[in-house]
């Protein structure tokens, strides 16, 4: 059974950058990934491309062709993909039934919250068989003005609905988060989305003359108990083993055993050696179906990371990887003492 991530968000928001990150990870955890590149616009994709629609259709082919602007060009793409769904079919077949793969889409905010052919081709994927999630990136500078974190929360919602997923949104980028200012609350009352009466405050002083229709959306958005956050730091192995650990919830993926195997589900075999003897890979899906936990897990931990001793962190962190610097280096010169003592004899 196929799995997959409907990675979206609006442009900028890191997709792109998530997706090889996300490869990164998983081919280390020796797990099977594969990306799909969706955006026609997309003209450095950092990572290795599976499928890539640009063999289908670019954007500029499009504008080109058509005179049409960058945003018509773009749902023109969309179209173009959904009616030319079997192009996607038959490439996908061929990464085989227990594919993982992440589709890279593009930033248009419309594809995902009222345009139908992306969600149409959704529909189509799990119609034949994939288990997906979408995952909604947004960048956590919002948080740091009250108006926009309502308007991030009114899209992640709309999305959310559009979309009909199992749905993960995340702040994407917070290890910049504190170069926008002292927020007015800890970072959990965002994530969490609790009590958004506390912003009456800021919404007032940024939009006076709308402050009780803010106030109003932010009632609504409460009622609902929809939304929530998730963090991520693309380049911190912690933030990205929480998100992975969530996203294999949502899709199910944890509880999927690898074939023939008695590892833990969501587990993968390397090759004849025991997923167990390879400890980071056992500790991240041993714990997968159980409750989250595991360090990025908890919102105060990102925030003691990221906001509050970010430079003691840093210096931690920088101390942390001279040491495995000089560790790699040492071995490397006893294996080239022991060749070359073995050589002379
Ligand atoms: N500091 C930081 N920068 C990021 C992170 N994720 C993405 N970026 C940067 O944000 C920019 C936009 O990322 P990209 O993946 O192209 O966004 P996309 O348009 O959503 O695909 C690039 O310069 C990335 O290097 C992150 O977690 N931390
Ligand atoms: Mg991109």
């Amino acid at each position: 059974m196929p799995f997959g991530e409907i990675v979206c968000g609006s442009p900028g928001s890191g997709k792109s950058t998530y997706c090889y990150g996300k490869y990164q990870l998983l081919t280390a955890l020796a797990r099977p990934i594969s990306v799909v590149n969706l955006d026609p616009a997309n003209e450095r994709i950092p990572y290795p491309c599976a499928i890539d629609i640009s063999a289908l259709i670019t954007l500029k082919d499009v504008m080109d062709e058509h005179g049409l602007g960058p945003n018509g060009g773009m749902l023109y793409c969309m179209e173009y993909l959904e009616e030319n769904y079997d192009w996607l079919e038959e490439r996908l077949k061929e990464l085989g039934p227990d594919a993982y793969i992440l589709f890279d889409l593009p930033g248009q905010v419309e594809l995902s919250t009222n345009h139908e052919s992306v969600k149409r081709i959704i529909q189509r994927l799990a119609k034949s068989g994939f288990r997906l999630t979408a995952v909604h990136l947004c960048d956590a500078h919002y948080v740091t003005d009250a108006t926009k974190y309502i308007s991030v929360l009114l899209l992640s919602l709309r999305t959310m609905l559009h979309l009909e997923l199992p749905h993960i949104n995340v702040l994407s980028k917070v290890d910049l988060i504190a170069q926008y200012g002292d927020l007015d609350f800890n970072l959990d009352f965002y994530t969490e989305v609790q009590d958004l009466s506390y912003l009456e405050n800021a919404l007032s002083a940024a939009s006076p003359r709308y402050a009780a229709l803010n106030m109003a959306i932010t009632s609504l958005i409460e009622d609902y108990g929809l939304v929530g956050f998730e963090t991520l730091a693309v380049e911190d192995k912690a933030s990205m083993l929480n998100l992975c650990r969530v996203i294999d919830r949502a899709t199910g993926y944890v509880f999927v055993p690898p074939a023939g195997s008695d590892a833990p589900p969501g587990a993968v075999e390397e090759g004849d050696k025991p997923l167990a003897s390879r400890p980071n890979a056992y500790a991240l899906f041993s714990s997968a179906a159980g409750p989250i936990k595991g360090p990025g897990s908890d919102v105060r931990d990102v925030q003691e990371r990221w906001i509050d001793a970010r430079e003691e962190w840093d210096a931690y962190q920088n101390r942390e990887w001279r040491r495995e610097g000089e560790a790699v280096r040492d071995e490397a010169a006893r294996r080239e003492g022991i060749r070359r003592r073995e050589g002379t004899k």
